[in-house]
């Protein structure tokens, strides 16, 4: 039984997660093994979407679970709403059509028919490999719930209603006249049936969570987050093996023709594998999945355009030119490997997603990822977020390792594509619920990747991922910072002795306060960056604050004031001064507030960041106070040249 928030068919997909997983696990080829039920009100099924994207999904790669078996408990009544209000088709079954399921409408007055339609379905998932529908003709004989009264919206149903005979009492009466049974062994089933549910329902009163029941199967040997804050895990390859994976992932096997932009990008690799420089953000990323692979995990990595990568930076598919047949390099590392299946998936954020999540529930040695085609969308997919991964440990008792991979920053190219909402996943944050990471380096991105599976614990883990500094000439990582006793760490902080000022920031923003800094030869300003913003590293931070009490401090973002991490962070930070006796502030350098997260104008955005960058570096304190509010080029009558 899947634990099933309120929100109707939200855990549709959840539930085809879960069978794909279990099906992988056991090796269920042929999707024999392990199936699904769903049961659907008659007004959920025709009105929510995800619905849909369930059907849409079921035939697809990556996705396949041979079909769910669907049964519509159809009382013709949505809470109080009536079916001509509920849908425009004439049936709330029709949505199967979309991939042409069977569809067995039947009497629920009549079991024997449920009985049969229902084993009917089950023959036809178990022999085509395709969802089914049972919708069962029914009614609800009190309100929505014990309470409810029904006659003041349907007076005339629930008449009829009341002088019906139970379903129970029809088929009993038939069941004498026939003579199977007597109305003694009816009132014998009856008692039976009663008093055991009776006994269940008292069982149930005292019954008491025990985490040990939760942790069995594929989940025994993990155990509830440890309280440390650091909570590394070990998560360093050795340089042996990382040059033996970054170099079979960058050939091909003979005769393969291969793009010739790609044969560049496998050179680069290689050469960067061989010298054990410039390894950049996408290379890190096959790196961690490799030696994931190596270590005998699986990585499903599912997402819009994944494959390639939105951004043109992935390239784990590759196609010969010739035949279209497809090349997997991380399929083909080694001998006793995992395997590596990425999926580019149909365009759905919200069934996605609960496909994911259901995938990570199944199985936690597995490193699960959905990747957003940019930050933006994941808020189609808000349901699963807020129902499931924020809330599903505290609500349920439910770990999952699910990774969401969320491309966020501004970079001109209007108030779409640039922000993943950083703070309403922060808003979401609590309770050691999540963890949030903004990664400015490959190998933090590595090691944060990694210590997903290496660790005996499992969380959610919110990455939001670079787009045009995938290829910023500094964001690349040495070997050394993947190898030995490198390990995640939630600040970098960099080499600044005695600052003026530090400027605590996160994400990209960093490489042009970076750039700024340097082309402008600073010395007196250190820029500390939040790798990991949730959990909140107080005691790192309280360790940069103390061994610099004299200097200002900033915190410095690109997001307007009412988004990024702004909100989430200035408590935090001034609870770290109040807790050692500072009394300064931390000041705030941004955007103003705004109704979109960026602006449409690609001029405007760049005037801005110029702002930010020069308020941030060069300006006194007074001024940042004075500009507390946020920058906005439109108050400045001279404009910086760009
Ligand atoms: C996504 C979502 N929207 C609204 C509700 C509130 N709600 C609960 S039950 C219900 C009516 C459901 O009708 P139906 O699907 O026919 O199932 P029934 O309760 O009749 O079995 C509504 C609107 C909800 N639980 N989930």
């Amino acid at each position: 039984m899947a634990a099933n928030p309120s929100h109707l068919e939200a855990v549709n997909p959840v539930v085809a997660g879960k069978i794909r997983a279990k099906q992988t696990i056991i090796q269920d080829k042929n999707n024999t093994k392990v199936s699904g039920l769903l049961i659907h009100g008659d007004a959920a099924i025709a009105g929510q979407g995800i619905v849909a994207e369930t059907f849409t999904m079921s035939q697809l790669n990556g996705y396949r679970i041979g079909g769910l078996i669907h049964f519509i408990i159809n009382n013709q009544i949505g809470f109080t709403t009536s079916p001509q209000y509920s849908r425009s088709a004439p049936y709330s079954s029709e949505i199967g059509k979309i991939v042409q399921s069977p569809i067995f409408h039947v009497n629920g007055d009549d079991p024997e028919a449920v009985v049969l339609a229902s084993r009917a379905a089950t023959e036809f998932r178990n022999t085509f490999k395709k969802d089914t529908l049972v919708d069962m003709f029914c009614y609800r004989k009190h309100g929505h719930n014990e309470g409810d009264e029904p006659s003041f919206t349907q007076p005339l149903m629930y008449q009829t209603i009341k002088k019906k005979k139970t379903v129970a009492s029809i088929y009993a009466a038939k069941l004498i006249s026939q003579e199977v049974v007597n109305t003694k062994q009816v009132d014998f089933i009856k008692d039976r049936i009663w008093s055991d549910l009776e006994k269940k329902f008292e069982k149930a009163k005292n019954y008491k969570l025990k985490t040990k029941s939760w942790m069995g199967g594929q989940w025994s040997g993990l155990s509830l987050a440890p309280k440390d804050p650091l909570r590394r895990g070990r998560t360093a390859e050795s340089e042996k093996s990382l040059k033996e994976i970054g170099t079979k992932i960058s050939q091909i096997p003979k005769g393969f023709n291969l793009h010739p932009k790609l044969e560049k990008f496998n050179k680069s690799r290689l050469t960067s594998i061989k010298s054990g420089k410039n390894i950049d953000w996408s290379f890190a990323e096959a790196l961690a999945f490799g030696a994931l692979l190596k270590e005998g995990y699986r990585v499903r990595l599912a997402g819009q355009d994944s494959g390639r990568g939105t951004f043109s930076q992935r390239h784990s598919v590759f196609y010969d030119q010739k035949s279209e047949e497809r090349y997997i390099p991380l399929n083909h590392i080694a001998k006793n490997q995992k395997q590596f299946e990425v999926i580019d998936s149909f365009l759905s954020e919200l069934g996605v997603l609960g496909f994911e999540y259901g995938y990570s529930l199944a199985d936690p040695n597995t490193l699960v990822l959905w990747e957003a085609q940019f930050g933006d969308f994941a808020n189609g997919a808000q349901i699963i977020i807020d129902q499931f991964i924020a809330s599903s440990e505290r609500k349920w008792m439910q770990m999952s390792g699910l990774v969401m991979l969320l491309p966020h920053g501004h970079e001109g190219m209007g108030p779409e594509h640039s922000s993943a909402r950083i703070e309403r996943f922060l808003q979401m944050a609590a309770e050691d619920n999540v963890q949030i990471v903004n990664c400015t380096t490959p190998a933090s991105y590595f090691h944060a990747l990694r210590r997903q599976i290496h660790r005996n614990f499992r969380k959610p883990l919110i990455v939001f991922t670079p787009k045009s500094t995938l290829r910023h000439p500094n964001n690349v990582s040495s070997i050394s910072e993947f190898t030995g006793r490198s390990s995640f760490h939630r600040l970098i902080e960099d080499e600044i002795k005695n600052p003026k000022r530090i400027i605590f920031c996160s994400g990209k923003i960093f490489y042009e306060l970076d750039d700024f800094r340097t082309k402008n030869n600073i010395k007196d300003v250190k820029i500390v960056r939040i790798e990991q913003i949730y959990p909140f590293p107080f005691d790192a931070i309280g360790d940069v604050i103390l061994k610099h009490k004299e200097s200002e401090i900033l915190w410095v973002q690109e997001e307007p004031k009412n988004m990024g991490a702004w909100s989430f962070v200035k408590s935090r930070i001034r609870h770290v001064l109040v807790k050692n006796n500072l009394t300064k502030k931390v000041h705030y350098v941004g955007r103003r507030p705004a109704a979109a997260p960026a602006t449409g104008i690609s001029k405007r955005h760049s005037t801005n960041q110029q702002l930010i960058k020069e308020l941030a570096l060069k300006s006194s304190l007074k001024r940042v106070i004075k500009e507390r509010s946020g920058v906005s080029f439109m108050k400045f009558k001279n404009l910086p040249k760009e």
